[in-house]
């Protein structure tokens, strides 16, 4: 009897008489080296938009986690709204070209989950963290941040996506770790990013800002289960690779 293939990743799946596995699934940037694509001016924003989403995110949004390694208390100082399915048409029409834009920047993948961000003035920076598991070796997913107003930043540690969290045959060991990049984003810019890339929402020292967030995948939509904290869920092998930001001031 001849040696038997070893079944490749992927959830089983039933078929005639026999239990086969599906192909472990792709993921959309696994072929880009930062992990990210930012493409600049791709939808316009009006006052009247930009209002809305203020005010609702101000008022209504609640408070998501905003601690990291230097400043182990949240300040309190970033919330998020979720964007009503069915919003006024101007709001409609902004959400529909943005959709049309991630389809062309990745066939396939359909914003879901939108929410707009809030940062209060003084708003420290977030710890760094992946949106979807980076202990799966594929990523079925992307984040997206689209910027409602000028001096919208977001950290991310470029190539981050790549590193293998569940250690098995860690190559990483004596690689220079990854440095920190801010992508600075302008009003009507949108950053496309990578499930498993590491990286933090930006501190807003000095004035409030409000964004726009989602995430982009294929149907059946897959909303990550939580968010992967380097300081808390990461192996040290990965910690070694991005190390923890300097604190605003430091750096
Ligand atoms: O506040 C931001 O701009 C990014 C927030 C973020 O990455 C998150 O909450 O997962």
């Amino acid at each position: 009897m001849g040696k038997k293939t070893p079944d490749p990743p992927g959830p089983p799946v039933q078929t005639r008489g026999s239990l086969r596995r599906l192909p472990a699934p792709r993921s959309p940037l696994a072929g880009n080296d930062l992990g990210y694509v930012y493409s600049p001016n791709c939808v316009p924003v009006t006052d009247r938009t930009l209002g809305f989403f203020r005010s609702n995110a101000r008022k209504r949004g609640t408070r998501i986690f905003n601690h990291s390694e230097h400043h182990p208390v949240s300040d309190r100082r970033r919330s998020q709204w979720p964007v009503p399915s069915r919003p006024c048409p101007g709001v409609g029409a902004l959400l529909a070209a943005l959709a049309e834009k991630v389809e062309q920047l990745l066939p396939g993948l359909q914003p879901h989950h939108w929410v707009a961000l809030h940062s209060e003035a003084g708003c420290q920076a977030q710890g760094a963290h992946a949106d979807y598991d980076p202990f799966q070796a594929a990523c079925p997913g992307v984040g997206v941040l689209f910027a409602l107003e000028d001096d919208t930043a977001l950290d991310v540690w470029p190539g981050s996506h790549r590193l293998d969290w569940s250690g098995a045959g860690d190559p990483s060991a004596d690689r220079p770790p990854l440095a920190k990049r801010r992508v600075r984003l302008d009003q009507g810019d949108l950053l496309v990013f990578d499930g498993r890339l590491v990286h933090a929402g930006a501190d807003y020292p000095h004035r409030s800002n409000v964004r726009l967030h989602c995430c982009a995948s294929a149907p059946p939509f897959q909303v990550p289960g939580q968010t992967w904290l380097l300081l808390k869920h990461a192996p040290d092998h990965v910690r070694r690779q991005v190390p923890a930001p300097l604190p605003t001031g430091l750096q």
